[in-house]
């Protein structure tokens, strides 16, 4: 067990409350505290995303990294994942954080064959194991990543050749195998290369059977294996690749339904991820809400002047507020949490900015939550949305929604509709004051 402590200096987080001045202190999430019938923890479940928060050390298309972590410094990968995994752990137990997410090769670097990757996978899992007995720290998903490697540039599960197929295949049961062992309470699936560069070369219909055929074997093997845990599907539009399959949450939902995989799978909805679909974040956990498919949240935000994926810490109240309330309506998340895939600026390089982010992402969701449950228990807020629907609650409008009318009755309704239709204002103007107000 190492017991060299990389965040120096830095305590435990805890709850002062608003009126702190503590830089390194919640403001407004208090884990204890129950909104709508739950604690902050519970509603939230927190996690650590283990790729940005532990490998990325900021590089991009443009240049290498800056962060120069001090725990990324042995040349051994053993030795490499373990102090990676000490700093993860003494990170997540300083922020009070219950949960982390990986993808397979983030805890310990690919072997060069599948075998020796499956050694370092056995030796780190059973490190980690160690580490999550000790602290109580959860594993809330693991995923693969089958899309770094150079061998995925044509996808994975949609890869046009056979052997890449396979061999992702092999990947995600190794991930799979790890994700159980530590206990992971979902299973995620991201398939940044699985759509197409071109259509010229592309024979979509086929690669999405082949999506669903992989999918559908992954599930089963998991199931037989004693999982119970639910699988995720995580919608994104685009990048890396110019059209991803499951590019929104209405068309991943649909493909789910389609080859019947909508009882197993819910969505991990990504706030930068909707943005990039021309979408607002409530826009897509309402649609996931609808269908009861509102799995997970992988909490970042974009950059609303640029149309890239570049997972800034969340900070914007009111887009989460506007999240909270689809979230609070729903009864929360099926089986998933709150995963802060997110990462620091290139050129923020202190080793404490890595806590300033996650305390104000944690801070934001907690106000945005505290927010939402006021405007929900506002009754000008409620009788204007309820009162809009009010000529479906009896006559011929209840009718209507139970299935008993025709068009023909329609056609009578309207006939005999002497008074006229009536102008009903949205009202959007006086809600907006209502949400800000409580903002
Ligand atoms: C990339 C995705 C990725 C998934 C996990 O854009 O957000 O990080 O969450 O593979
Ligand atoms: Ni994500
Ligand atoms: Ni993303």
């Amino acid at each position: 067990m190492g017991n060299k402590e990389y965040f120096k200096g830095v305590p435990k987080i805890a709850y002062e409350g608003k009126a702190s001045d503590n830089p390194l202190a919640f403001k407004y999430y208090n884990p204890d505290q129950v909104v709508a019938g739950k604690t902050m923890r519970e509603h939230f479940k927190f996690a650590i995303a283990y790729w940005h928060s532990f490998c990325g050390q900021g590089s991009d298309p443009f240049g290498p990294g800056t962060q120069n972590f001090p725990w990324d410094q042995s040349n051994d990968p053993v030795q490499a994942a373990k102090d990676k995994a000490d700093a993860a752990f003494e990170f997540i137990s300083k922020m009070g954080f219950d949960y982390f997410c990986f993808h397979d090769y983030d805890l310990i670097q690919e072997g060069s064959s599948l075998a020796e990757s499956e050694k370092r996978l056995t030796t780190i899992t059973d490190y980690i194991k160690t580490k999550q007995d000790a602290s109580g720290i959860k594993l809330l998903w693991g995923t693969a990543n089958c899309f770094s490697n150079p061998r995925y540039m044509n996808g994975a599960a949609t890869n046009p050749d056979f052997d890449v197929v396979a061999y992702a295949g092999a990947q995600v049961k190794l991930a799979l195998d790890a994700t159980m062992k530590l206990n992971g309470e979902n299973y995620v699936f991201w398939g940044g290369r699985e759509g197409y560069i071109s259509l010229l070369n592309t024979d979509m219909g086929r690669e999405q059977d082949h999506m669903a055929r992989f999918l559908t074997m992954a599930k089963d093997y998991a199931r037989a294996q004693g999982f119970t845990g639910t699988f995720f599907i995580e919608p994104k539009p685009s990048e890396p690749s110019k059209h991803q399959y499951d590019f929104d949450a209405a068309t991943s939902i649909g493909f789910l339904q389609k080859y019947g995989l909508q009882d197993d799978f819910k969505l991990n909805i990504e706030v930068n991820h909707a943005t990039l679909a021309q979408h607002t974040f409530e826009h897509e956990l309402t649609v996931a809400a609808n269908d009861n498919m509102m799995g997970s949240i992988d909490a970042n935000r974009g950059d609303y002047q640029n149309g890239w994926d570049t997972d800034q810490f969340p900070n914007n109240i009111e887009e989460a507020a506007r999240a909270m309330m689809v979230f609070l309506k729903a009864g929360g998340l099926q089986g998933g949490g709150i995963n802060f895939d997110a990462k620091l600026r290139r050129n923020s390089t202190d080793l404490d900015d890595l806590f300033h982010a996650h305390i104000g992402g944690a801070d934001t969701f907690a106000r945005g939550l505290l927010v939402a449950d006021n405007v929900l228990n506002d009754p000008a807020f409620s009788s204007i949305v309820n009162g809009r629907y009010a000529s479906f609650d009896g006559g011929q409008g209840a009718a209507f929604e139970q299935g008993k009318l025709s068009l023909t009755n329609l056609f009578d309704v309207a006939t005999n509709n002497t008074a006229g239709i009536k102008a009903r204002s949205g009202k959007q103007e006086f809600l907006e004051n209502i949400l800000n107000k409580h903002i």
